[in-house]
């Protein structure tokens, strides 16, 4: 920790020394990804938080910290004490910076804000005459002298049986058909265009790059020294230039008509938005088109699925069988589960960092155990949300078990249905076209809220095609998202409940959406292939329905993975499945 002061005490001296009263950071880099590579964790490196969401505003006698409820514990124990923590669902730095500060100069690094975050920013700041300085000079960057060096691996090129669809098809699909200049500045939406994936961020097979598409040419912004010669051969048409040639290019456009994806940083988009130049900001076209997934991507999802499976049977009968004659640490636990997942030759990379929590570490709900973790404990509830990426598919999946001889508490048993109950209420629901995710979310915590019990995260978040395991547009959440569900989404159905020091149960599946036998509406498939645990299910709270949900679902588990496993494995599953 005394580390973490030295560097912030840095940083405010050079504030000082430039008359500014705030720094403020964030978790996420000019790329604007959720997961930023090391080498662009500022946030991390100088407060120790180290979630997917948090911003922090720094001057010489106040620190501020926002971040949602995902993070609220965990930030308590990872910052310094002088840090004052805020719920972004409740304070968020824009209401903040509204109501409790006056005159200030805020400075922040606009390469690493999206548009409109720095635009909502600066009409918040006026309002009591802040401003907001762009850290032009990179003065934090340059604070960071032992910063860590990015990798130059190649990329490589998704074969069209993972696809589906070639990049000639999906460019023809965007490309403007007038005079306009598109602008795509999401790494994520290259790779799906472009079927390209790579490594530079852990977990994520993704490439740092941008991309411009006019009516004539195509040009790719990459590190050069990662593109392969296969690439360059194959996509003759593509213009390669180098990543740092982004910058002057853009600011050369002269009266031109530009279409630019409103997630762009705000540093480029003020460079886009001179000489003249009419720019309109728009959705990226490519985040609709990949979240509408082919029957090539459908089918590989459910091979991913499957491989899934197999693995998470391995897992849970290896844990079952020996956290009480080895000590199992939770780190132990991921890193084994994590092996079994390699036995499958599709397997790339876990999809995200194994959540491996035993009892009040799950009550952190984006707990991830470090090498030091403690031993699972006896007579407790494991949690475990891990995700693989597989070439062609992206898996995410949270179970809740109860480890011990002795039989869970009455109330533990209750708790765990409620959750099961709101899981089943999604994946059994029928609901009209034109239904927006938000519309369903209540469902997810009825039977929480009529307690006064609740969770604070969402219930349910797009998956990407051996892609991103968090993506747009759609979601299943309390916050308003205008997105319709519609045939071929992904998205994650895991309501949950929580007591803070105590215990975390989560229920984590993959429901696919897809057309409904009832003409005008649609449903969902659950793409997930693993087991409820029976121990925690008080199937007297469960209607008819939800049994014969349950039943048939684990029915299908069996079913699915018991070919692919040997025998010993399957007399585990056969009693972790019986019916109910
Ligand atoms: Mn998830």
């Amino acid at each position: 920790m005394k580390e973490i002061k030295e560097r912030i005490d840095k940083l405010i001296h050079q504030l000082k020394l430039r008359k500014i009263d705030f720094y403020l950071i964030s978790t996420s880099d000019e790329f604007l990804n959720e997961y930023p590579p090391n080498y662009n964790m500022r946030l991390k490196w100088l407060t120790n938080f180290s979630g997917s969401n948090g911003i922090a505003l720094i001057s010489r006698s106040n620190k501020y910290f926002f971040t949602d409820g995902r993070y609220i514990l965990q930030s308590k124990k990872q910052l310094i004490k002088d840090f004052k923590i805020f719920d972004s669902a409740k304070v968020n730095i824009f209401s903040f910076v509204l109501n409790y500060l006056k005159k200030k100069q805020i400075m922040l690094d606009m390469r690493c804000f999206s548009t409109n975050f720095v635009k909502t920013l600066i009409s918040k700041a006026k309002e009591n005459r802040n401003v907001i300085v762009n850290d032009k000079k990179k003065l934090f960057d340059n604070l960071w002298k032992d910063r860590p060096k990015e990798l130059d691996k190649k990329f490589f090129m998704l074969e069209e049986r993972f696809t589906g669809q070639s990049f000639n098809e999906k460019v023809n699909r965007i490309r403007p058909k007038d005079k306009s200049i598109l602008v795509i500045s999401s790494p994520e939406s290259v790779c799906w265009l472009l079927n390209i994936r790579g490594y530079d961020v852990e977990n994520t097979p993704l490439i740092f790059s941008r991309l411009i598409l006019t009516k004539q040419k195509i040009e790719l912004f990459v590190n050069k020294n990662k593109v392969p010669n296969e690439f360059i051969n194959k996509y003759k048409k593509v213009l390669i230039f180098d990543i740092n040639k982004f910058e002057t290019t853009i600011s050369k456009y002269l009266n031109k008509n530009i279409l630019v994806d409103k997630q762009i940083s705000y540093f480029f988009y003020d460079l886009l938005n001179n000489n003249n130049n009419n720019v309109k900001l728009i959705d990226d076209p490519c985040i609709k088109l990949k979240s509408l997934k082919n029957s090539v991507e459908i089918k590989y999802s459910k091979q991913a699925h499957l491989n899934d499976g197999i693995a998470l049977v391995k897992f849970f009968k290896w844990l079952g069988e020996n956290y009480l004659k080895k000590k199992v640490t939770e780190f132990l636990a991921a890193k084994v589960l994590e092996d079994f997942r390699k036995e499958n030759k599709d397997f790339f990379s876990p999809s995200f960092g194994t959540i491996s929590a035993s009892g009040p570490n799950a009550s952190i709900i984006h707990y991830q155990p470090e090498q030091n973790s403690p031993v699972i404990k006896e007579d407790n509830l494991y949690l475990c949300d891990s995700g693989g990426q597989y070439y062609g598919g992206t898996t995410d999946v949270t179970r809740t078990v109860f480890l011990g001889k002795k039989k869970p508490s009455n109330i533990i048993k209750e708790l765990y249905t409620k959750v099961l109950i709101g899981h089943i209420n999604i994946a059994t629901l029928k609901f009209p076209v034109g239904t927006k995710g938000f519309q369903i979310d209540s469902l997810a915590r009825y039977n929480l809220w009529n307690c006064g019990l609740d969770y604070n995260h969402g219930t349910g978040h797009g998956v990407g095609s051996f892609l991103g395991v968090h993506e747009g547009p759609q979601s299943i959440s309390k916050n308003i998202n205008n997105t319709v569900l519609e045939p071929g989404m992904i998205l994650s159905n895991e309501p949950g409940y929580y007591k803070d020091k105590m215990f975390g149960i989560r229920i984590e599946n993959l429901v696919l959406v897809k057309k409904s036998s009832f003409k005008g509406f649609l449903e969902f498939e659950t793409l997930s292939l693993f087991p409820y645990d029976l121990n925690l299910i008080k199937s007297e709270m469960l209607n008819k329905d939800q049994k014969k949900f349950v039943n048939s679902y684990h029915s299908k588990v069996y079913k699915s993975l018991s070919p692919f496993l040997k025998k010993n494995y399957n007399l585990w599953l056969k009693k972790k499945t019986k019916l109910i």
